[in-house]
């Protein structure tokens, strides 16, 4: 069968291919608006969940101070925070506040949710996208430095805790409590400590779970100048007729653990306290060579009291002490500086004492020792660094005069070299660095829980060494955690 011949028509062709565009490009009209819309919308909900993401962490950052005691506070401050950068909560407001538990006890855990307008999604029906964003922060209290044990300064350590008079010079060795960098008479500097704080030095006194009651006693609190380094205590006149009056204090935990200032005064059933001065010779009591009790708190509760001790009034002198905790039942207290310690050897030979405690928590950052005025004796004295299995780590320092020019430096193998005249560190800060290894840990087997650090302090004869010792983790003590 022969079939009519198929004649395609131009015309014809034409309308199809035509009617086909305009299918296409309606099509890709649609998709390119659906294109753009998806990219403005996409662009939109970055730059808000941004936004949302600065709240959260800001309110992280504004709640994280007070815990672990107060997390209504925390969670208060936080809606306040983030308010305050846009995302306001409940009436007024449309975003909602949750709070992730952390990971740590110190860290603080906040997720905003707000819903985001749209553009051009809603030609497709969506009008809002609701967005999540948490942030995580945490803070690090000061390492405990100085002794986990319930005592701090005693002969049995090594060394004395040691306080000068306000106008001593910065150079003997009191980094912080002298108003001096030299001394033109017992009430006078010629040129001023750039360092010099009125509020002298901090200990804190932890009282662990499980116990009850606190007494804090101390051994030769009052300035009793024996005239010569070398002996009992070494309290010393550095210049004809001056002393040290001596002032102390004990205040109860609060809930702002970062600040030891603001803590209200304890309450003591017995002792001196909880604050008492120390006229120059005091005889009533006379704390010479004997301990004398501050205070005694019959009812505690766990957590961190806080001892200070200040030198007021003129003079240029040092006082040297003890300090010793005990609860009245259940485990012992333990008593560290805070920030910094004031240190007096007199003792010859080797002191080995525990320097700064360092949690797992620090692995992969950098431990920083601060080393004021070491090195006052004859003969040779090294300083040795030891981790908590009693192994010299790596580190390297620097040593910045009075003027902050750099005298000397090293790094390899922890030991430091502070023997004169070679190595005269006198006035001088001696800044060690030690980076902590990502893997570091604590030696599970060691003493008082296995974290603490420790300086091995030997001199060849007897020395007459007042220095003040830091310890810290580089870095903000409030800052925000990778979630
Ligand atoms: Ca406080
Ligand atoms: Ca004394
Ligand atoms: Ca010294």
């Amino acid at each position: 069968m022969r079939g009519r011949p198929t004649t395609v028509l131009p015309w014809k062709a034409e309308e199809g291919e035509r009617g086909a565009a305009l299918v296409w490009l309606a099509f890709m009209m649609t998709f390119l608006i659906g294109v753009a819309a998806f990219a403005v919308d996409l662009g939109w909900l970055y730059v808000n969940s941004s936004r949302i993401q600065r709240a959260a962490d800001a309110a992280a950052l504004g709640g994280v101070t007070y815990l672990p005691s107060f997390p209504a506070t925390a969670q208060a401050t936080a809606v306040d925070v983030g308010g305050a950068n846009g995302y306001t909560e409940g009436i007024g407001g449309n975003a909602t506040y949750t709070y992730p538990p952390p990971p740590e006890d110190y860290q603080f855990s906040v997720a905003i949710t707000a819903p985001v307008s749209t553009f051009f999604l809603r030609i497709f029906g969506q009008n809002t996208v609701s967005m999540t964003r948490e942030a995580t922060a945490e803070y690090i209290l000061p390492l405990p430095i100085g002794s986990p044990e319930n005592e701090f300064g005693t002969q049995s350590q090594g060394f004395w805790a040691a306080i000068s008079a306000p106008f001593t010079e910065r150079r003997q060795g009191g980094f912080y409590e002298g108003q001096c960098l030299v001394s033109s008479s017992t009430s006078a500097c010629s040129t001023s400590n750039p360092d010099f704080r009125s509020t002298g030095y901090w200990y804190s006194v932890e009282v662990p779970v499980g116990a009850s009651g606190l007494e804090i006693d101390l051994y030769d609190a009052g300035y009793y100048d024996r005239g010569t380094f070398f002996s009992e205590t070494g309290d010393y006149d550095y210049n004809t007729g001056s002393d040290v009056t001596t002032t102390w204090a004990v205040y109860a935990p609060d809930g702002t653990p970062l600040d030891p200032t603001d803590n209200p005064l304890a309450s003591c059933s017995v002792g001196l306290g909880p604050t008492f001065t120390f006229t120059p010779e005091d005889s009533s009591p006379n704390t010479r060579n004997t301990w004398a009790t501050l205070c005694r708190i019959t009812s505690t509760v766990p957590g961190r009291y806080i001892l200070n001790v200040r030198s007021t009034g003129t003079g240029y002198a040092t006082n040297q002490y003890a300090i010793r905790a005990d609860t009245l039942s259940g485990p012992a207290p333990s008593v560290s500086g805070i920030n910094d310690i004031s240190i007096f050897a007199n003792v010859n030979g080797t002191a080995t004492f525990y320097m700064a405690e360092v949690a797992e928590v620090h692995a992969g950052k950098d431990l920083e020792l601060v080393i004021f005025d070491p090195g006052d004796a004859s003969g040779t004295n090294i300083i040795t660094i030891l981790d908590p299995y009693g192994n010299v780590p790596f580190c390297s320092f620097r040593v910045e005069n009075e003027t902050g020019a750099i005298d000397d430096s090293g790094s390899g193998s922890c030991s430091i070299d502070a023997t004169k005249p070679g190595n005269d560190y006198d006035a001088d800060i001696v800044r060690v660095t030690i980076p902590l290894p990502a893997n570091y840990t604590c030696n599970a087997g060691g003493a008082f829980g296995g974290c603490w650090w420790q300086i091995r302090y030997q001199y060849q004869q007897q020395p007459s060494d007042r220095t003040v010792w830091e310890a810290r983790i580089k870095g903000n003590p409030i800052h925000l955690v990778q979630n």
